[in-house]
């Protein structure tokens, strides 16, 4: 669809005209024409195809001619006119934020800035803050959104995309006119890393309802830059505790609101899919329903539009066109594991390694949330920043826990280990002390950026100990602060089926380790998956949905899960392994 493009491409023009000081009129008309397309859900050329788009309040007779342009040569002269009009990265200012069009502008016309780096020259010498009408003030405000922008890759953690969508939905839901709210996007799909938090609202039928939701959002106190406010959608950056966040909220008629939460849930490719099958079944298919000729046949809830379309329900978390519509045209979609179907824990920390509580108090925590069990897993000894355990203290640690278990009633707590694994593959603990423990992750946490052959040899080995019953963070990866190691995947869960030990998916949003693709595929292989949330705290225990939703992403059922067996089950399962 080019629809986003063209969108795109008006706007520019659009910013362009204004830094050069064009007509006011013709600025504001090519603003509104990008406007009017962003806010299209038809594919743009069907629309100039069938005639419909002169009918499109906003879009004359040259914005047409520029579209039809567009469509056949695949770009439009006079925005290419215009961009040898200024230097070529004059535009990145934009992406500044609290730099708009006038913005940028007035530092190109008084100070001769043509890029981020000769602003923020111009804000070290000062010569920024004398402007008239900026100051000390928004020159801070500029260095802030320069650095942000160096430190950012434009996408945030699921943690973080969650804590902004509370943030707006807590204030959507007191403001009147307010009746379902809906979070769509790839927050709503659990992908690892968010571009920007789409929330959907449905309003009663008048057009001030939907005008307050969406002042009341823009104007809201955490509101930190406002991108677009229209009369039904609001796009705008919010403060949250760790990172700035884009937030869409759009406002949609109650009996169009399972199709926009359908369409705006994405994802693309998916969404082009089901497109497909409604053209195939003589039926139109966009965000406010799906209609046949006029008549609209689904709309209001979203399991409407898979029944019509003759496709099973399929869950949000697996609309990433994976196979899932395919599956759905035979009913044969995956049950997927749920965080109700998790009887307990299998990885976390105490005060005796690197956490911030006693085995009893996580214990307790765990009891609960309704966990059956808990096994704790502090480091060993080669992890000396995290302050591993000694052999010694490890003993010690597991005839506290023998105890510990007795006393706590309600809830089993197994003797674990977090073990690093070494440089040539072995153990950091020997393997008598191993077997005294009831479960064995073994982790890497050094020589991360070693050649593959190097860490999957290691992985490897690590998995031929019969004490080993799980790989901890198999790539180790830190999103958007360390890359994964460069393992062999495949290698590893052909192995992991071998030698019967399951592969972790660490549910710390920061990990998310194994990621949904290898969870799929070390399904696929019969190996099975140990979810953990690596709590360090009585909080972290709360991470188990991130991890679940990813395993669930990897179309994983309950039968792929150890943590949805009981305590005896997983006693037996580690016995398996080890020699008789
Ligand atoms: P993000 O924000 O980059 O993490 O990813 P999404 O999936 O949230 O993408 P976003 O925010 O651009 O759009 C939200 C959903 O809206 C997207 O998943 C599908 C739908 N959507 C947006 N633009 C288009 C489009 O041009 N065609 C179709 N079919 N769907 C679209
Ligand atoms: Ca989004
Ligand atoms: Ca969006
Ligand atoms: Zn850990």
């Amino acid at each position: 669809m080019k629809n986003v493009v063209l969108n795109e491409i008006f706007n520019e023009m659009a910013d362009i005209m204004e830094i050069l000081g064009e007509d006011r009129f013709r600025i504001n008309s090519n603003r509104k024409v990008g406007r009017v397309i962003g806010d299209i859900a038809t594919d743009i050329e069907i629309l100039l195809a069938t005639g419909e788009l002169a009918k499109v309040p906003g879009i004359g007779k040259s914005s047409i001619a520029k579209i039809e342009e567009f469509i056949k040569t695949g770009a439009i002269k006079a925005h290419q006119e215009l961009l040898k009009k200024i230097p070529p990265k004059l535009l990145e200012l934009l992406s500044v934020p609290g730099m708009g069009p006038k913005g940028v502008k007035a530092v190109y016309d008084k100070l001769n800035v043509k890029s981020i780096a000769e602003l923020k020259g111009a804000i070290k010498n000062g010569s920024f803050a004398e402007l008239p009408g900026f100051g000390d003030k928004k020159a801070a405000a500029i260095i802030r959104g320069i650095e942000f922008l160096e430190k950012s890759t434009g996408r945030i953690r699921l943690d973080e995309a969650v804590g902004a969508a509370y943030i707006v939905t807590d204030l959507l839901r007191e403001l009147a006119g307010t009746q379902r709210i809906q979070t769509a996007g790839s927050l709503r799909r659990r992908v690892e890393t968010i571009g920007d938090v789409d929330i959907l609202v449905s309003s009663g039928k008048s057009k001030k309802a939907s005008e307050r939701i969406i002042e009341g959002f823009t104007s809201a106190e955490f509101v930190e830059e406002v991108l677009a406010a229209g009369p039904t959608k609001g796009s705008a950056i919010i403060r949250t505790e760790t990172a700035p966040v884009q937030v869409d909220v759009r406002v949609v008629p109650k009996k169009s609101f399972g199709a926009a939460a359908q369409y705006f849930t994405g994802s693309k490719e998916h969404n082009v899919r089901l497109r497909e099958i409604a053209i195939k079944a003589g039926l139109k298919l966009n965000e406010y329903g799906l209609f046949k000729g006029e008549k609209m046949v689904a709309g209001e809830d979203e399991e409407e539009i898979y029944q019509e379309l003759k496709l099973a329900y399929i869950e949000p978390l697996l609309r990433e066109d994976r196979g899932e519509v395919e599956a759905a045209k035979t009913n044969s979609l995956p049950e997927l594991i749920q965080v109700g179907d998790i009887r307990g824990d299998f990885h976390m920390h105490t005060k005796a390694s690197d956490g911030n509580c006693e085995i009893s108090e996580i214990a307790e925590a765990a009891k609960e949330i309704g966990y059956k069990y808990i096994c704790i897993t502090d480091h060993s000894r080669s992890s000396a920043i995290a302050n591993g355990l000694s052999a010694g203290q490890l003993a010690e640690q597991i005839k506290q826990i023998r105890k510990l278990s007795e006393k706590i009633k309600g809830i089993t707590i197994l003797a674990g280990s977090e073990v690093d694994i070494l440089a040539d593959g072995s153990m950091d603990f020997d393997d008598k002390l191993l077997a005294e423990l009831d479960f064995v992750i073994a982790s890497i946490h050094s020589g991360m950026a070693s050649p593959r052959e190097k860490v999957t040899k290691r992985t490897l080995k690590a998995m031929d100990n019969p004490y080993v019953n799980c790989i901890g963070h198999p790539t180790g990866r830190l999103i958007g602060q360390r890359e994964a190691m460069d393992l062999d995947i495949a290698a590893v869960i052909k192995h992991a089926a071998q030698t019967q030990t399951a592969l972790e998916v660490n549910a710390n949003p920061w990990r998310l380790d194994l990621k949904d693709i290898h969870c799929r595929m070390a399904i696929a292989s019969g190996v099975k998956l140990v979810i953990g949330t690596d709590a360090h705290s009585i909080g972290g225990l709360g991470l188990m949905g991130f991890g679940v939703a990813t395993a669930a992403r990897g179309w994983a059922t309950k039968g792929d899960v150890l943590n949805t067996l009981s305590a005896a089950k997983i006693k037996s399962w580690v016995k398996s392994k080890r020699p008789r």
